[in-house]
């Protein structure tokens, strides 16, 4: 009827649109027969619902669907086909440019947001009657107005301090009794103060240190923000009670850390080292600043989720909330390992803030992973925020998909062993890398390859060996059955790991088992040290589950050559070749070096009360978060707050 009508309508020479005067038919409609006056109507209410429907398909829709649909909202969770209006540009390589930003946040919530918070004072006792009703207008109103760090209910600092079973810092600091153990661990603090003091010499407010040539190094994956390195070593410098730099870094925070940027951040990377270090150093201090800053900076990242399934994009712009696909994602995606590391820090946000938002979008993103299929039970590392679905068929343990998994176990026991959904994805997940990656090589050395669309590539990478300590952590709460095989899986893959740490004691990028390769990089790109975290990081829980003390004599293999291979007159760097007999160093020292790897050594040397598992779980960064008791357990109820 629509393209019938269309004949009707015709543009003439000096431009406007009019009846063409067609055989039998009068100008006016006055003279038309009934029929004729029937086809009339057919296109007129024809082209009604062209242009109403031609709303949805217009880039900037949903600012119009508000206008003409107030009441009505797109559900966050729609495995939709957005008829490719919005599918992303792409270069001539067929990359996905995805620059275009997406719909602002705020034209999207706020009006919906000022109507609802009418409709709450018009409800009798229209004030929030539990801060953790989903469902509360006026905590949806105030949401998504912003709630700029302003609680409707103070988060009540003294009562998570009491739950506690153990003081944050142990009973002495962590001051382990073996005197070896003491004098390893003040070596690795001294390690500390020598990087803190070269960044803070020669790089002060910039994100991280170059160490040859003495400056800093801003990069552009923090979008504009300042201080990586401070915000990264807030809590590093707390627990080995530098107590003056400590307070020098939290001046700086006070004082000069900005939020009101402009450039192009990673979400990934500003919540696992912003948000994340924020939250700790708040959570260990209780300092008001800390909380202030992490609200605000969080609800800075809210609009990256603002795509057609609620999966955010990898990027966001700070300033004006625009957000887009990295150009390197294939088709626009979203990677898992960046979309699936924001859980614990959000449900963190939610519980500081008062503020529902912050979990329901990280809620979501499981929603829709738990909605589509899984190719043999696996979760593939490229997502598109449009479709929903998955673009390409790379499972990874390591790059791109790792942190994923360790957010799944972290948040059922960041929540108190209370999240059977995040528990139940976890051990699925663990099955099927279990059933389809986990390999012996030749020579006896348990390792997780990577998927390709069904053919393995026999390589882990540095990343990979995170993985040793998530088994680990996650064995207890396996099948009864299953409990000592974890175990087993988790110390095989470290000692893997530490495998591919010789001969100089520090290990590459990625290492390969194939062409009689045993846990070494056979490419020559393959072969840099980062001042990368991960391996030792698996020392440090396998430390805390065995007790085992090659774990702390392997960890002090690493100190000494960190020591000798890394450290530099001006700070720490990482290495060009861990093969090399002569060092060529990269002229950086990574803020993770300061958060991560300093500490996680630490921790290895410390006894097992200074940041007790019992009582924290540690972001992907190693900022610790505390597990939330939702019941305090009543014998602490009443006890006095635990002691420093
Ligand atoms: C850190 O920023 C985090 O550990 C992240 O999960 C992976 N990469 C680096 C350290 O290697």
């Amino acid at each position: 009827a629509v393209y019938a009508g269309l004949v009707l309508l015709s543009a003439p020479p000096g431009g406007g649109m009019l009846l063409r005067k067609l055989p039998g038919v009068s100008a006016s409609g006055m003279g038309l027969r009934l029929s004729q006056k029937f086809v009339f109507l057919l296109f007129i209410s024809g082209l009604v619902t062209l242009c109403f429907g031609a709303l949805f398909f217009l880039p900037d829709s949903v600012r119009l669907k508000r206008i003409f649909l107030s009441k009505s909202e797109s559900p966050a969770v729609t495995a939709v086909s957005e008829h490719g209006a919005r599918e992303q540009p792409r270069n001539a390589a067929g990359e996905a440019l995805s620059r275009r930003p997406s719909v602002s946040y705020e034209a999207r919530t706020a009006g919906r947001a000022r109507e609802e918070r009418s409709r709450a004072r018009a409800e009798p006792g229209g004030r929030a009657r539990d801060h953790h009703d989903h469902h509360d207008a006026a905590a949806r109103a105030d949401r998504d107005a912003g709630f700029s760090g302003q609680s409707r209910d103070a988060f009540d600092y003294g009562k998570l301090k009491k739950c506690l079973f153990k003081p944050p810092l142990g009973s002495d600091g962590g001051q382990p009794s073996d005197p070896q153990a003491r004098e390893r661990r003040d070596k690795v603090k001294e390690m500390m103060k020598f990087a803190w003091e070269n960044y803070r010499r020669y790089a002060w407010g910039k994100n991280e240190l170059r160490p040859l040539t003495r400056n800093g190094h801003i990069g552009n994956m923090f979008g504009g923000l300042r201080g990586a390195s401070i915000v990264d070593s807030l809590d590093t410098l707390y627990i080995m009670g530098l107590t003056q730099e400590f307070e020098e870094a939290k001046e700086w925070v006070e004082n000069n850390l900005d939020l009101n940027s402009n450039g192009e951040a990673s979400l990934f990377e500003v919540n696992i080292r912003y948000v994340g270090g924020l939250l700790s150093a708040y959570y260990l201090t209780g300092a008001e600043v800390f909380k202030k800053k992490v609200v605000e900076l969080g609800e800075k990242l809210l609009p990256a989720f603002n795509t057609p399934t609620g999966i955010p994009r990898g990027v966001i712009n700070l300033g004006s909330g625009t957000s887009w696909s990295w150009g390197w994602a294939s088709a626009g995606s979203s990677i898992l390992a960046e979309f699936g590391t924001l859980h614990l820090e959000f449900v963190h946000l939610t519980e500081l803030s008062g503020n529902p938002v912050f979990t329901e979008k990280v809620m979501n993103i499981r929603k829709v992973l738990n909605k589509i299929e899984k190719p043999h039970g696996l979760y593939p590392n490229f997502l598109s925020p449009v479709s929903g679905n998955w673009v390409q068929h790379h499972v990874s343990i390591g790059g791109l998909g790792d942190s994923f998994y360790e957010y799944l176990i972290k948040s059922y026991l960041m929540s108190d062993k209370t999240d059977e959904e995040a528990k139940k994805m976890y051990y699925s997940a663990m099955d099927a890398i279990e059933a389809n990656l986990v390999q012996k090589s030749p020579g006896g050395l348990t390792y997780i390859a990577e998927w390709r669309g069904g053919i393995l590539d026999h390589k882990m990478g540095h990343l990979a060996c995170f993985s040793g300590g998530m088994v680990g952590i996650g064995a207890d709460d396996g099948e009864l059955t299953k409990r000592q095989h974890y175990l087993d899986l988790a110390a095989e893959i470290t000692h893997t790991c530490h495998e591919s740490y010789s001969p100089t004691k520090l290990g590459p990028e990625a290492f390969r088992f194939d062409a009689g390769a045993e846990a070494t990089a056979t490419r020559l790109s393959d072969r840099y040290y980062i001042l990368r975290p991960e391996v030792i990081e698996s020392y440090m829980y396998m430390w805390r589950l065995t007790h085992d003390p090659k774990y702390r004599q392997w960890g002090w293999e690493a100190v000494e050559a960190l020591e000798h291979h890394c450290r530099v007159e001006a700070g720490f760097s990482g290495i060009r070749d861990v093969y090399a007999t002569t060092v060529s160093h990269d002229n950086m020292q990574q803020s993770f070096f300061l958060s991560e790897t300093l500490k996680y050594l630490y921790l290895l040397f410390s006894d097992d009360d200074l940041l007790s598992l019992e009582d924290w779980v540690f972001n992907t960064e190693a900022h610790p978060l505390p597990i939330i008791r939702r019941n305090c357990p009543p014998e602490r109820e009443d006890a006095e707050e635990a002691p420093e």
